[in-house]
């Protein structure tokens, strides 16, 4: 079981409401031309022994970026879990889909330091108008095609919103031994008004929080912030690759450790989830970014803080196909758990991933993600391509 998972299905075991936010591609926004968003082009195998990779910059580092010299990493890891918790044992297989280790090669790119902040964002929306998936309607005709039974939809439960940590749950409803127990115990909710502006719904503000990473932005939004800055988002290598900051076959940007020195170097939960977040590492949510040191390239929260929108499709089994030269994700999603659901690859977990249970936090696992949905702990960050 991870976190995050598609939303539609899930509610859809607690209530009537479908939390899949829906913006039928080449709808106009005020102000700005639609464009589809990019879909990653076929991988194309090349050679183990092709040229060799682009490693010197190309030219200026653009602001707020830094360069990742090309190079050939083992991605994966065949340990799979960092840790392992006797009580979660049979959760953790789950994690299968990133334990087939393989080597890829990598031309040099450039990432941003940093996820996307909320000011980042508004500078965008500012200068184009743009309106995200969670401001708009949802789309009844996606949501019964998307749904694992038949669905009976009210105006009510089509009304914009984003989907939200529930702190209301009844713990009488949390089973840790069945199943699919974070979404049948109400863990999650659909919240009404919520969206990047007001995370919380109505009423509540980014204000104080210009400086923390964008959330409820599907991937159709990450994509289309990316177009308009002239960047893109990175493919599930690069993310793996920036991620491990120049170290091999370890857990954590910094290491193996998950707390060296007795500190937590990313923003992720402490404590028994869902019932105590214990704050260890200073904050409860989405916490500023730089918060937290960077890694061995300069980049920070790419463990933890918020999820990440990566460019390709998810597939588990994608790692015994990958090609072995800037792979770029197979031709078309699947996710056997969802299969009605299109699904992109995040990386990295979030403030939500629990220290006991979640093992997204991990430089290797995988994540996907309905594109069409955004999360209160789901954001992204940005590359350019060299070439
Ligand atoms: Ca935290
Ligand atoms: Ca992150």
């Amino acid at each position: 079981m991870r976190w995050g998972l598609s939303i539609a299905a899930v509610l859809l075991m607690v209530s009537a409401v479908i939390a899949v936010a829906v913006m039928p591609l080449g709808t106009a926004q005020r102000g700005v031309e639609r464009r589809d968003p990019p879909v990653p082009v076929q991988s194309v195998a090349s050679e183990a022994e092709g040229p060799s990779p682009l490693v010197d910059e190309p030219g200026p580092t653009p602001a707020g970026m830094v360069w990742i010299p090309g190079g050939t990493f083992r991605m994966g890891d065949r340990r799979g879990a960092p840790h392992k918790h006797p009580e979660h044992l049979d959760e953790i297989p789950e994690h299968r889909d990133a334990q087939l280790e393989h080597d890829v090669t990598l031309d040099g790119f450039w990432i941003d330091a940093t996820e996307v902040t909320n000011a980042q964002f508004q500078e965008f929306v500012a200068a184009t108008g743009y309106v995200t998936e969670s401001e708009q309607p949802l789309s009844r005709e996606l949501i019964e095609a998307q749904a694992a039974r038949p669905i009976e939809l009210s105006e009510a439960d089509l009304a914009p919103g984003s989907i939200c940590f529930n702190p209301a749950f009844d713990p009488s409803r949390v089973d840790k031994q069945q199943p699919g127990w974070v979404y049948a115990g109400g863990i999650w909710k659909v919240q009404p008004g919520a969206n990047w502006r007001e995370p919380e719904g109505a009423g509540s503000s980014i204000a104080d929080r210009m400086d923390h990473p964008v959330v409820h932005v599907s991937w159709n939004d990450a994509a289309v912030y990316c177009h308009w800055a002239g960047k893109q988002l990175p493919t599930e290598a690069e993310w793996e690759y920036a991620a491990r900051g120049g170290l091999a076959g370890q857990h954590y940007p910094w290491g193996n450790e998950p707390r060296p020195n007795g500190n937590w170097p990313h923003n992720i939960w402490q404590g028994n989830f869902p019932f105590e977040n214990k704050v260890e590492d200073g904050a409860p949510g989405t916490a500023a970014v730089k918060s937290f040191p960077p890694n061995g390239y300069g980049l920070y929260d790419m463990t933890g803080n918020v999820w990440e929108w990566c460019a390709d499709w998810y597939r588990p089994d994608y790692y015994a196909i990958s090609p072995p030269r800037n792979p770029r994700g197979p031709e078309e999603s699947l996710d056997p758990e969802e299969p009605l659901i299109p699904k992109r690859v995040q990386r990295g977990g979030s403030f939500m991933c629990s220290d006991t249970y979640c093992i997204g936090y991990s430089v290797h696992s995988r994540m996907k993600g309905d594109l069409n949905s955004g999360m209160f702990h789901t954001g992204f960050r940005c590359v350019i391509e060299s070439q």
